[in-house]
């Protein structure tokens, strides 16, 4: 009986391990002319910020980006995001994004992708007619997370509150019962 239980506990252990482990990585990019034109800079005035969640599990990226299309020099021509290419170098297009100031959707990478992303080596790059190879671009960078603390949720609280206050009325009340017998002549 008890060896059922040690293995269910196991089993049980090792599926929350699993769940772990594939994990949502989050990413930000902000969007500029100075990171474009390997850093030389576009003199765009448009920006524009990005959030991008990585599925370490399935190689999916899901992205929200805005971007202030209305100051662009030239019209929209194609959004992509490149990899692996370092802060002012260029690389290839790992996938389309949609045009518009407001881009939402999904990309794949695969494991070399996955790889180049967690080290910071995705662009996002917006091309005009204006600027052909790019006027605004945004290196995708890990956020920065601060170590989560493990919470107690609240009726986890509430009962380790209400078994403290039973063991300190216990010890008191024992306390009273041994002061009280050494008084008694
Ligand atoms: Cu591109």
């Amino acid at each position: 009986m008890s060896a059922l239980v040690a293995s269910l506990a196991i089993l049980f252990g090792l599926s929350f391990f699993g769940r772990v482990q594939a994990e949502n990585v989050e990413f930000f990019a902000v969007i500029d002319g100075k990171q474009a034109n390997n850093c030389v800079g576009t003199g765009s005035p448009a920006t524009g910020t990005g959030t991008f969640i990585l599925d370490t599990a399935t190689g999916t990226v899901t992205y929200d980006i805005n971007i202030r299309t209305d100051l662009l020099m030239g019209r929209e021509t194609f959004a992509h995001v490149h990899g692996p290419g370092a802060p002012c170098v260029e690389g290839p297009v790992l996938y389309d994004v949609p045009l518009g100031g407001h881009k939402q959707g999904t990309g794949q990478v695969n494991a070399e992708g996955q790889a180049d992303m967690l080290n910071g080596l995705h662009y996002m790059n917006v091309h005009t007619a204006a600027v052909g190879p790019g006027e605004i671009r945004g290196q995708i960078l890990r956020k920065v997370t601060t170590p989560k603390v493990p919470m107690l949720s609240t009726p986890t609280a509430f009962a380790l509150a209400l078994g403290l206050v039973a063991l300190g009325s216990i010890v008191l009340l024992r306390r009273k019962a041994a002061l009280g017998s050494g008084e008694s002549p």
